[in-house]
């Protein structure tokens, strides 16, 4: 179970009856109706913040709790599915095509989906190692029907991705530490996950250790403004291992739980910014070394095979325990997951969904592979 699930959970257990008719107090107008796929839906709070407060006693309020939960867990999906649609335009279609226009499963078939697969930004090793997998099952059942053959792409695509994707928080406190190049959406994803984890009862702290411009720390303290979490931060050029020393003091002295550090991605100065991130990977494990870090690399999902570069760059200097895969709405290369996990042994933990501050979710493999291969 993924860190925010946990949280989304705990937080349904945790909400009193009192609690939620206070949210619903200022704005109870209409009951938020079943969304369709179709009409472009507003966010999960937007809609709760508009709900008649349904229940009246103890029964009801448990059957709130589990829409509620139903609620999330589907909005979700569902933005998933939207985030993923052009991929699956792009990507699905072109696979479709090829399965249905062989009556022949031979290697003139396995040729075309090698190159489909290249061209979907999925990589030549992989699609490769994907098209091996799938010559072998179809080789054990002898199997001639497009769908079933679908079916097998599915599951070993699902196989490719499968394994622990979830943040590992166990200490008090815990350190995420979230680096990538300029752009690729560090300091929106922090904003998101510090309020996720806000949401959740947790304690955060965030380290705007991203010094080099003063308006990289202006942006950074407007997210935990919007989150209402605490910000350390220095002036413009300072020293970020010394923010990181700064909001590591600061997270012992109040007992916080989850410290999140923001970095600069300037590329064009790789010597010293891996130098940087070396440095800061040293205060923290210095400072607190028996606690729990995640080193999180924000990649950007519309740079498609460029993203996979970046991994294998950034993987020279840092111990990255997992990949944050940003902008997945609005592009045909969400496929770019598979070869990150395939090539690079790196799990996709969390993925951005749009720039809002819900729009960021847990990495759910199996939700993937269906708004993918599913109608
Ligand atoms: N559509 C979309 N935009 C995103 C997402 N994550 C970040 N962005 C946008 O990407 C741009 C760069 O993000 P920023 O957090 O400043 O990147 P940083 O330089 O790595 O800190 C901003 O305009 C963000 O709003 C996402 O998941 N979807
Ligand atoms: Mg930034």
């Amino acid at each position: 179970m993924g860190i925010f699930d946990k949280f989304k959970r705990k937080k349904a257990e945790e909400s009193s009856k009192e609690e939620i008719n206070e949210k619903f107090s200022e704005n109870a107008a209409q009951t938020a109706e079943a969304p369709s796929d179709e009409e472009k839906r507003p966010s999960l709070l937007e809609r709760l913040g508009s709900a008649q407060p349904i229940f009246t006693d103890h029964e009801s309020d448990i059957q709130f709790q589990e829409e509620y939960e139903a609620e999330l867990k589907e909005q979700s999906f569902y933005k998933l599915k939207e985030g993923l649609r052009k991929t699956k335009d792009g990507f699905m279609s072109k696979v479709e095509q090829v399965l249905n226009s062989f009556t022949k499963i031979d290697e003139d078939f396995f040729d075309e989906l090698e190159e489909t697969l290249i061209l979907s930004d999925i990589g030549a090793e992989t699609s490769a190692d994907i098209c091996d997998k799938l010559r072998a099952e179809v080789k054990k059942t002898g199997t001639t029907e497009p769908a079933e053959v679908k079916q097998m792409l599915k599951n070993i695509i699902s196989e490719m991705l499968s394994g622990d994707n979830s943040l590992k928080l166990d200490t008090k406190p815990s350190v995420i530490m979230v680096i990538g190049v300029n752009g690729a959406g560090k300091t929106t994803t922090i904003g998101k996950m510090a309020a996720n984890f806000k949401a959740g009862g947790k304690k955060v702290i965030v380290a705007a250790a991203d010094t080099f411009r003063a308006a990289a720390i202006d942006q950074l303290n407007v997210w935990t403004d919007r989150a209402g979490v605490e910000i350390v931060k220095h002036s413009e050029g300072s020293d970020p291992a010394a923010v990181i020393f700064d909001a590591i003091s600061a997270a012992k002295a109040r007992g916080a739980d989850i410290v999140l550090c923001d970095t600069a991605g300037r590329l064009h100065n790789k010597k010293n910014l891996m130098e940087e991130l070396k440095k800061i990977a040293r205060v923290i494990s210095r400072e607190l070394p028996e606690a729990s870090v995640e080193t999180l690399l924000v990649l950007d999902a519309t740079t498609g095979q460029n993203a996979v570069s970046q991994a294998q760059l950034f993987s020279e200097t840092a111990d990255i325990t997992g990949i944050v895969l940003t902008k997945l709405d609005g592009t045909a290369k969400g496929g770019i997951i598979i070869p990150i996990k395939n090539e690079l042994g790196l799990s996709v933990k969390l993925v951005g969904v749009g720039e809002k501050i819900d729009d960021l979710q847990p990495f759910v493999p199996e939700d993937y592979v269906n708004a993918l291969f599913d109608d």
